[in-house]
């Protein structure tokens, strides 16, 4: 899954896709690059990023969302919001990707009405606050239960088990600590049977574990994909599209015999 942030205030590439044609033209080399799914979002969730309006959110992801599945692509929208899902959802786009795990009202139905397949993220807190103080008392349960509500709460909603993809949520109200613990244990979500979508690209984690800044974690975030797929992640969520390809085409050769 190649990221599209059509934001001005996105903590890695905030501003670089705002006009229209240069989105166009990167989500197409994500997919030249090898990226199956494009996932725009129109709202930064870093801590601290200003709210955006339901109608300016629309503006900024439906033309791309529309441009990107008439050429038949999949289309994933990054949003919390149900009127921004519904909107995308009419536009064409095939999956719903909600860092707030269609718990706000109206959301799973919006998913339910467009047939979308979901993304369920887990996060303590909300982005604001939610690095202030994390605080589990065993992470990797308490992210695998609520992951499997949600999941269940969607499937009860009339979302198909199949369309389900449940997310750990790196860096959403996670210290370091927590965060690895997360990757370390990712095997455990995994066991649930949903399929496991693993976000890390460029994040603040690496950037702490590496000492780099925001712009120069491409091979952090490229370790950091392979050892979720190697614990059995089905999607990364990336920046690095080109890179992260490669290095998973050298692994699943050593891997395959
Ligand atoms: C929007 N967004 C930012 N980080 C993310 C992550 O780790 N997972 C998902 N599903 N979405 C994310």
């Amino acid at each position: 899954m190649g990221i599209l942030n059509v934001t001005p205030d996105s903590f890695s590439d905030g501003g670089r896709f705002v006009d229209r044609e240069r989105a166009l033209a990167h989500a197409h080399q994500m997919i030249a690059d090898g990226a199956d799914i494009i996932d725009v979002g129109g709202e930064s969730t870093r801590p601290g990023a200003s709210p955006v309006s339901v109608d300016e959110e629309q503006a900024r992801v439906v033309p791309l969302v529309e441009a990107l599945a008439r050429e038949g692509l999949l289309v994933s929208v990054d949003t919390r919001k149900p009127d921004v899902m519904k909107a995308a959802l009419a536009a064409g786009a095939g999956m719903v990707n909600d860092v707030r795990a269609l718990q706000a009202p109206g959301a799973a139905e919006a998913a339910v009405a467009g047939r979308a397949a979901v993304c369920l993220m887990h996060m303590q807190g909300e982005p604001r606050t939610m690095q202030k103080e994390p605080h589990y008392a065993d992470v990797v349960t308490e992210v695998r239960d609520f992951l499997v509500g949600r999941a269940r709460a969607s499937e009860a909603a009339g979302i198909a088990r199949e369309r389900i993809v449940i997310d750990p949520g790196f860096g959403f109200g996670k210290t370091v600590a927590h965060n690895l613990a997360l990757l370390r244990g990712l095997r455990v979500l995994v066991e649930t049977g949903y399929p496991v979508l693993a976000g890390l690209s460029r994040k603040s984690m690496l950037g702490a574990l590496a000492d780099r800044d925001v712009n120069e974690r491409a091979s952090a975030s490229v370790a950091a994909a392979l050892a979720a797929v190697a614990r059995g992640a089905a999607i990364v969520r990336v920046h690095d599209v080109r890179e992260t390809v490669d290095a998973l085409k050298v692994w699943q050769a050593i891997e395959t015999e």
